[in-house]
C-alpha cells in the first residue's frame, strides 16, 4: 500500500514528503534522472493514545502507511512536454496519487505556468493520466480486435467491450474514477493499473497568512470535493515542516497561537489512511498497545493473520469491544463484567476501533 506524491514543479512536493517521512532527500529538480524516494510515516490515532494513558505500556506502535515521491523528472513534467514514461511507470504501481497543487506566491521559485491557478494546475495533470490511459486502452482495443477476428473468446469479448467504454468516457476527458463499474468490471481493469482510476487527494499548499482561510484556498477545487474517490485537503507545506521540527512542548504553543487544534500533516495522513480503504483495530496490554491496519471488511481470522500466522491458523474466537465502549467503561474486567465483551467467531467483520484479544490454539 503506498500512496505517490505528484504535482507540478515547486509545488511543494520534496517540502511535503521530507515533513511526511523525516527523511531528507534534497532537491532533484534538474538532474534529469529518475530518483525513487520512500518514507514510511506514522499514522496518529488519539484512540491509541488514550488507550496507551490507560494500560500503561512499555510501547506504543503505530500503524504506518508508505509515501514515495519521484524527483528529478519535474523539468520533463513542465508544461506541454507531458510527464515522463518513467515517472508515469512508477505511479502506476501506488495505490492512491497525492497530488500536491500549489496555491503560495514565491518569486524566487516563480509557478512554471507563471500564475496561482489551482484548478487549472489539476487539470493539467489530470489530463495527462488521462493521455496516458487512453493510449493504454486504445493499444488494447486494436489487439483485441486482431485477436477476436482469428479466435471468438467470451472473456475477449468482454474485456472489448469494458474498454470500449473506457475509451468513450477517456475521449470526453473524463478520468476512470468517474466511471461507475461493477466488482468484477474493476476487478478486469486492475492489471492495467490506470491513472486516472487511482483515488486522489489533492493537497492545497498553500501560504503561512493563509491558514486561517483554508475555506476559501479550497474553494476553487469545489467540483473535486464532492466527488468520489477523492479527498480535498490544505495545509502549507513549510510550516507543516517548521511544526515537524519543534519539541512536543513547543509544538503546543506553536499550534494554540496559529489556531489550529491539529497539524494539517496529521488530517492528510488520516485521509490518506481513510482513502486506501484502511481502518484499524487495536491490540493493549502492558507490553504494547497497538494498532493493525486492516482492509475495511477483513473478518476476524484473517485479521488475526495480521498480528501472527499462528493466531489466524490456530483461532478459536476473538473478545472484542469498541474502542467507545471501552472508554465509557475504562477497564477490560468492567467490559466483561457488563457483558460487553464480546465473542466474535471466525467470520466476524472487524470494525474501525475495535479492541481485540484472539483465543487461539496451535
Ligand atoms: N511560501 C511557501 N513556500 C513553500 C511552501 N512549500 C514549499 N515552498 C517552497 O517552494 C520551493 C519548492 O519546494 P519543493 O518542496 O522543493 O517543491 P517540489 O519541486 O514540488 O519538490 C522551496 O523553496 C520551498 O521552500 C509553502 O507552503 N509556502
Ligand atoms: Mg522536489
Amino acid at each position: 500500500m503506498e500512496i505517490g506524491i505528484i504535482g507540478l514543479p515547486f509545488s511543494g512536493k520534496t517540502t511535503l514528503f521530507s515533513t511526511l517521512t523525516g527523511l531528507n532527500t534534497g532537491t532533484t529538480h534538474t538532474t534529469g534522472k529518475i530518483e525513487v524516494h520512500r518514507g514510511m510515516v506514522k499514522v496518529p490515532d488519539l484512540r491509541l493514545d488514550r488507550l496507551t494513558e490507560i494500560f500503561k505500556p512499555k510501547k506504543q506502535v503505530n500503524a504506518t502507511i508508505e509515501y514515495l515521491e519521484v524527483g528529478g523528472v519535474e523539468k520533463e513534467a513542465a508544461k506541454g512536454k507531458g510527464f515522463d514514461p518513467r515517472f508515469l511507470a512508477v505511479l502506476k504501481n501506488t495505490d492512491v496519487l497525492c497530488h500536491v497543487v500549489r496555491a503560495f506566491e514565491d518569486e524566487v521559485f516563480p509557478h512554471p505556468e507563471g500564475s496561482i491557478n489551482t484548478l487549472r494546475d489539476v487539470q493539467i495533470v489530470e489530463t495527462e493520466f488521462i493521455l496516458s490511459d487512453l493510449t493504454i486502452v486504445e493499444n488494447r482495443i486494436s489487439r483485441l480486435e486482431k485477436q477476436i477476428q482469428k479466435v471468438k473468446s467470451d472473456e475477449d469479448i468482454r474485456q472489448l467491450a469494458l474498454l470500449k467504454k473506457c475509451r468513450d468516457f477517456l475521449e470526453q476527458e473524463r478520468p476512470l474514477r468517474d466511471l461507475e463499474m461493477s466488482d468484477d468490471e474493476k476487478k478486469q481493469l486492475r492489471g492495467f493499473q490506470f491513472l486516472s482510476a487511482k483515488p486522489l487527494i489533492l493537497v492545497v499548499n498553500y501560504s503561512e497568512a493563509d491558514i486561517v482561510r483554508e475555506t476559501e484556498m479550497l474553494a476553487s477545487l469545489a467540483e473535486y470535493a464532492g466527488k468520489p474517490h477523492v479527498e480535498v485537503t490544505g495545509l502549507c507545506a513549510k510550516v507543516e515542516y517548521e511544526i515537524s521540527q519543534l519539541a512536543d512542548d513547543d509544538r503546543q504553543v506553536f499550534l494554540e497561537e496559529l489556531g489550529i487544534t491539529e497539524p494539517a500533516l496529521d488530517k492528510l495522513i488520516r485521509k490518506s489512511y481513510q482513502i486506501l480503504g484502511l481502518i484499524s483495530f487495536f491490540t493493549v496490554g502492558d507490553d504494547e498497545c497497538r494498532a493493525w491496519t486492516i482492509r475495511r471488511g477483513t473478518v476476524a481470522q484473517a485479521a488475526a493473520g495480521e498480528i501472527h500466522s499462528d493466531l489466524e491458523r490456530g483461532f478459536i474466537r476473538a473478545e472484542v469491544v469498541s474502542f467507545d465502549r471501552f472508554i465509557e467503561l475504562g477497564s477490560l474486567a468492567k467490559c466483561r463484567e457488563h457483558g460487553i465483551l464480546r465473542l466474535e467467531g471466525k467470520e466476524y467483520v472487524v470494525q474501525d476501533g475495535d479492541i481485540i484479544t484472539v483465543r487461539f490454539n496451535v
